[in-house]
C-alpha cells in the first residue's frame, strides 16, 4: 500500500554505542517499509562521537567499586540532547526520553498506543552495567522495561517497542494487519490457532469446521478457542470483578 500522504511523520531516536545493530534490524519487514515510504523516520546518535578525550572513551569504573563499567554523563547526555534538539525542530512537538532498562515498568500494548498518539520518542539503550544516574535527572523521561529477563544492552528493548509502536502508526500496516491488532488490543486475548493448506499434514487434519464454509460457525469456533486458550495460558488477561481496577 501507499503512503495517504496526510498523515504526519512519527520521528524516532535511539542513543545507542551500536547504532549498525539498531539500523539492521529496523531494515526488514513491514515496519521497515513504514520508514522506506517516509511515514516513519528514524536517527541515530552515538555517544561515542560526543567523547571529548583522544581515545573516544564512553564509559568510566563505578564509583564505590564493584564490576564493569558505567556509561558516563557527558558524552551520553551530549548525544541525547543533540537528538532531542533536532527531532523537536523537526516535528514542532516535544520529544520524550525513554531509557530501557531492566529497573523500568514493563512495556506493553497499552503504552505502546499512548506512544504512538504522541510526539518524537528518543530512546536510550545502555550498554555495560548501567547509566551514570544523573543523566536521569538530565535527561530523561520514562525508564521502561521489555520484561524479567537479562539483555546484554538496550537496544534490541528499543528496536522491539519502535516496532510495536510503529505498527499503530497510520498506514504503516495494511488493513487486514490492522484489524487483527484492533482484536488483541481491545479484547485483550489471545489468538485462535491458524491453518493453512494442505489439509492433511502428516496425518494431522485441518479442524473440519474451518473447510464447512459456514462463517458464523468459524466465528464462533474462533472465539471459543481463543478463549480456552487465553483462560489455560494467560488467565491474567481475562479480568475477573476484583481485576477491574
Ligand atoms: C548482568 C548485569 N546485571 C547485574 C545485575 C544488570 C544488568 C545491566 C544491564 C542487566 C541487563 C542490562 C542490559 N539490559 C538492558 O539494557 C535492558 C533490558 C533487559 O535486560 N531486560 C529487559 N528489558 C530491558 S530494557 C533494557
Amino acid at each position: 500500500m501507499v503512503s495517504e500522504g496526510e498523515e504526519p511523520v512519527r520521528h524516532f531516536g535511539v542513543v545507542t554505542l551500536f547504532p549498525e545493530l539498531v539500523s539492521t534490524a529496523l531494515g526488514s519487514g513491514v515496519v521497515a517499509r513504514g520508514f522506506k515510504e517516509g511515514l516513519l523516520q528514524l536517527d541515530l546518535e552515538n555517544p561515542r562521537e560526543h567523547a571529548t578525550d583522544r581515545h573516544r572513551t564512553v564509559d568510566d569504573r563505578p564509583f564505590g567499586g564493584g564490576p564493569g563499567m558505567v556509561m558516563s554523563p557527558g558524552p551520553t547526555v551530549a548525544a541525547v540532547r543533540t537528538l532531542k534538539e533536532r527531532l523537536a525542530g523537526r516535528s514542532g512537538e516535544p520529544v520524550t526520553v525513554v531509557y530501557v532498562s531492566p529497573q523500568g515498568r514493563r512495556f506493553d500494548q497499552a503504552l505502546a498506543r499512548r506512544w504512538s498518539q504522541q510526539g518524537p520518542l528518543v530512546f536510550l539503550a545502555g550498554r555495560y552495567e548501567g547509566i551514570d544516574e544523573r543523566i536521569m535527572d538530565a535527561v530523561v523521561d520514562e525508564e521502561v522495561s521489555l520484561g524479567d529477563f537479562v539483555l546484554s544492552g538496550g537496544e534490541i528493548a528499543a528496536i522491539a517497542m519502535i516496532d510495536a509502536v510503529s505498527r499503530l502508526v497510520p498506514g504503516v500496516l495494511g488493513h487486514a494487519d490492522s484489524a487483527s491488532e484492533d482484536s488483541f488490543g481491545a479484547s485483550g486475548m489471545l489468538d485462535h490457532p491458524h491453518y493453512t493448506r494442505p489439509e492433511d499434514f502428516e496425518g494431522c487434519r485441518v479442524p473440519e469446521v474451518l473447510l464447512s464454509g459456514d462463517h458464523a460457525r468459524i466465528a464462533r469456533w474462533r472465539a471459543q478457542q481463543a478463549q480456552e486458550r487465553t483462560q489455560a495460558r494467560r488467565p491474567d488477561l481475562i479480568a475477573g470483578p476484583d481485576d477491574a481496577c
